[in-house]
């Protein structure tokens, strides 16, 4: 396969104003007609070809302006059909027949249990009928669908519904109009046995608005938490970007195959049910934050993706960088904004950071690819959205919503490019945004290294500031960013933020300061006591910043920072210290000792009465063993685990009481509400328990043993079912594990929780039981949740997946390449792991390297062939 690269971007020779298209639905022979009102694009000279995507499509007729074109007036091709010489303006007729039954990638139009469904981003539509399928070609869309009324009563798609009636043979129609022009990745069809729920919405002009959410019927309870969502994201939506909604109907489908959280087509919303449905005994409170983020998240995209599009699949962080930003910031508007921050952040730095430091890393803007499917990645979604932030903190949100005003005018029903974007911030806020473009076109996480010296004499104090960018794969030079650090000076006197000025001038005393060379000095005067810097508040930018704070600077950061943030980064910078001390030690065969100033800091912690229980519970947590990971030079699965574990074991056993004191006044029993506070004692209570369980504290396992029983509600149930699994104690896991496995065979969700709790558990056992579990009927390779709970949720398992012997890459290969046939999407995605071998000791790497060169050896899918090529680059 060869690469796409954005300099050879053209507009489309002829263009789409308006299709129609009609389905004849049949799970092996589905006929799809289409007739497309085309014309040449005005930019492009006449006499060039007619080129339409299609893969896949069995060709049944095909005619312009009613003449059937014979056999040397068009030509087809493995990638689509080509028409040599073509009207200016024409209606191109074709019948294709396709097998969505047979469809197992996920994309175009395929079945999901007995239901019909499509999924056209980023390019499925070409699965669906011969098209133009890219974003710049925009159109109405009339659809009609025609199918079994008895095994198809409800049939759905874009926009409104106009005309509906029975048709002989059991099978009836119903034609649907869009109204809004829109490229065919925003295309959606839906049907099958399904029932809904059905709510309103008066938009801020008075409009009412039809809210329906479509399930199988066993789910209808399950869809109260994203109804009420949707309802909060309209209103927000409305009250902050002043962004109304435009058709009368707005409909949720709930599936149970897809291969990504949710789809944001025009009126016809199609969820993976993992990120619709909830219910307190089903779905932790995680989940029912996630639901209410995508729900929120899709709903923005009606603005920013639909109305606005993308120019071309490079420009996908347009839509999706400002859509996460304006999802994340809904959230923390919704719930508790600092827990929304730290979650957010701590889940970049691991996550995003190693891409970026992967073979697979790109900029956020990418320059070329040979597989789109394999750009929604957390570049292009999670720093695009980093990216926003920082135009939105550099321009004020005043001008950043002038902008996005003026974004939304100048550009409605047009397909735009990531400039567009920028320079309508520029345009409101009257800033200079040359070297901010750079954040879309260079990829890799910037370093920055500071250094601070307080001049008594002159009671000034110097911050020194060094950035580089690491080369990653095309791009060995970088060139200086432009990085917002937001920052404060803690007296360590007064631990107060002590007054800023630079040159002269006041910043208050929480400032941002613009870092733009590569080495830049600044010195803040008239500061009355020696400091500690808190850099880089609220994550101002999303870079490292390295700076040489003892362990005593970081407990007194940890303590007095204003900022909520940073108190929490200092906390974890803290436990990074002494975890690097364990690990260095557990290398060395050398005794472990914990060192105090951590115990006593969670001591200070853990004696301060908190409002906000939410904040404290991630002050407890650990990081992560992925964190830690990215911290360290060459990773060590073993040492990082032995490590963290001690320095929990050592913590519950120095804070034994306190934990069991805080357990005790977090527990409740009000009914389960998805409520800030409620999850925030839910979330404190849990984290005190998981320190109990891990010295099997009597008392604590006898607490998890009780609380998995009470059955209260999932997150706790959930809670202490891992706890207990991932103990030691498998006479009180494996009769929970029963009972849970038997209570819920009946629910795909909640058995995905089954499959991942126990396939994440530390001990030795875990490779056999994910080889145990393939084999359990609720198991099943074509459905993406399950590939997802049971082999994604082991390849997290660092101890496990690392095994020494290689069987855990074995297992994880032999299942990419059973799926690079059967689902290419979720295959690449899978594999992500061993991409990253060049992280760990030699027989690793060697072993790692190997089960690539594997797959390599089968016959790929561009999907998979693009990220082991990369790989083994
Ligand atoms: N556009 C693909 C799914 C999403 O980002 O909303
Ligand atoms: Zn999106």
């Amino acid at each position: 396969p060869q690469p796409i690269h954005l300099s050879d971007y053209r507009p489309p020779a002829y263009r789409v104003t308006h299709t129609e298209l009609t389905f004849d639905l049949d799970p092996s022979a589905t006929r799809v007609k289409a007739r497309l009102h085309v014309e040449r694009h005005p930019e492009r000279e006449a006499g060039e070809p007619l080129e339409l995507d299609g893969e896949q499509l069995a060709l049944k007729a095909i005619a312009i302006d009613g003449q059937p074109l014979g056999d040397d007036e068009y030509a087809l091709t493995e990638q689509g059909l080509r028409i040599e010489r073509a009207p200016e303006r024409f209606l191109l007729d074709t019948e294709v027949e396709i097998a969505p039954e047979a469809n197992t990638a996920l994309e175009g139009l395929y079945q999901s249990g007995g239901m019909f469904c499509t999924q056209c981003e980023a390019e499925g539509f070409r699965r669906i009928t011969f098209y133009p399928d890219r974003p710049d070609v925009m159109a109405t869309f009339s659809t009609t669908v025609i199918g079994r009324l008895d095994r198809e009563p409800v049939l759905l798609s874009n926009g409104n519904p106009v005309e509906r009636g029975e048709l002989p043979n059991g099978r009836h129609f119903v034609t649907w109009e869009d109204p809004h022009p829109k490229p065919c990745y925003l295309f959606a069809l839906v049907a099958g046995d399904l029932e809904k729920v059905e709510d309103r919405f008066t938009t801020m002009s008075g409009r009412e608005v039809t809210l329906q959410i479509w399930v199988e019927e066993e789910n209808l309870g399950k869809t109260d938490h994203a109804m009420a969502s949707l309802k909060r994201a309209m209103r927000w939506d409305e009250e902050t970007y002043g962004r109304e909604y435009d058709l009368d109907l707005f409909m949720i489908v709930a599936v149970n195959d897809f291969n990504m959280g949710a789809m944001e087509n025009k009126g016809l919303n199609i969820f993976n049910s993992a990120a619709v449905l909830t219910h307190p005994h089903t779905a932790t409170d995680a989940a029912f934050q996630r639901v209410e983020g995508i729900v929120a998240h899709e709903y923005f995209h009606n603005w920013s993706g639909n109305r606005v599009t993308c120019r071309d699949w490079f420009q996908l962080s347009l839509k999706e960088g400002f859509t996460v930003f304006r999802d994340q910031t809904f959230s923390a508007d919704t719930n508790s904004a600092p827990v929304k921050r730290i979650e957010d952040v701590s889940f970049f730095r691991t996550a995003q950071f190693a891409e970026d430091a992967g073979p697979t890393a790109h900029p956020v803007r990418p320059d070329h690819y040979i597989e789109i499917g394999n750009f929604y990645t957390l570049t292009i979604y999670e720093k695009g959205a980093e990216i926003v932030r920082m135009l939105r903190n550099l321009v004020g949100w005043e001008a950043f919503r002038r902008g996005s005003d003026l974004y939304f005018s100048r550009f409605d029903g047009q397909a735009v490019t990531i400039e567009d974007f920028v320079a309508c911030m520029a345009e409101a806020s009257g800033q200079d945004l040359d070297q901010f473009m750079r954040w879309y076109s260079q990829a890799g996480t910037p370093e920055i290294d500071a250094h601070g010296e307080y001049d008594y004499a002159n009671g000034a104090y110097r911050l020194l500031l060094r950035q580089r960018t690491p080369a990653t794969p095309g791009q060995p030079d970088k060139a200086p960013q432009h990085i917002p650090i937001r920052l404060g000076l803690v007296g360590t006197k007064s631990g107060r933020d002590l007054r800023l000025t630079l040159d002269g001038e006041s910043l208050g005393t929480d400032g941002v300061i613009h870092l733009r060379e590569e080495e830049q000095e600044f010195v803040f005067t008239d500061v009355e006591e020696a400091p500690v810097p808190s850099l880089a508040r609220g994550f101002s930018a999303p870079v490292k910043l390295n700076f040489p704070y003892s362990r005593e600077d970081l407990a007194f950061l940890q303590t007095h920072d204003s900022d909520g943030f940073n108190r929490w980064d200092a906390g974890q910078r803290l436990a990074l210290l002494a975890l690097d001390d364990l690990i260095a030690a557990h290398r060395n065969g050398v005794e472990k000792v914990m060192d105090p100033r951590v115990v006593e800091a969670f001591r200070e912690l853990l004696k301060r009465e908190t409002d906000d229980k939410a904040v404290l519970a991630e002050m407890l947590t650990l990081p992560s063993e992925a964190y830690i990971a990215e911290q360290q030079p060459l990773v060590d699965v073993d040492a990082i685990h032995a490590a963290r574990q001690f320095v929990k074991q050592s913590l519950a056993m120095a804070l034994r009481d306190d934990f069991l004191r805080v357990y005790q006044e977090n527990v409740g029993d009000a009914p389960y509400a998805p409520e800030p506070e409620q999850i925030a004692a839910r979330s404190l209570k849990n984290v005190a328990l998981s320190y109990l369980v891990s010295i099997e504290d009597e008392e604590g396992i006898e607490l998890a043993r009780r609380q998995f029983e009470a059955d209260h509600n999932m997150t706790d149930v959930r809670a202490a079912l891992t706890l207990l699994v991932h103990s030691s104690r498998d006479e009180l896991a494996d009769p929970a594990l029963r009972t849970f496995g038997e209570k819920w065979a009946h629910d795909p969700l909640v058995m995905d929780q089954w499959f991942s709790v126990q396939v994440s558990r530390p001990q030795s056992d875990a490779l056999e039981r994910v080889k145990f579990l393939m084999d359990h009927p609720a198991f099943s390779l074509t459905n993406p949740n399950k590939v997802r709970a049971l082999i994604g949720a082991f390849a997290q398992n660092r101890v496990n997946f690392h095994r020494l012997d290689g069987e855990g890459y074995r297992l994880l290969a032999d299942v990419v390449i059973e799926l690079n046939r059967l689902n290419p999407e979720i295959a690449s995605r899978l594999v992500t792991p061993l991409t990253r071998w060049r992280r760990f000791d030699e027989t690793r790497q060697e072993l790692m390297k190997g089960e690539l060169e594997r797959i390599r050896e089968e016959k790929l899918s561009p999907n998979v062939y693009e990220v082991i090529e990369k790989a083994l680059a």
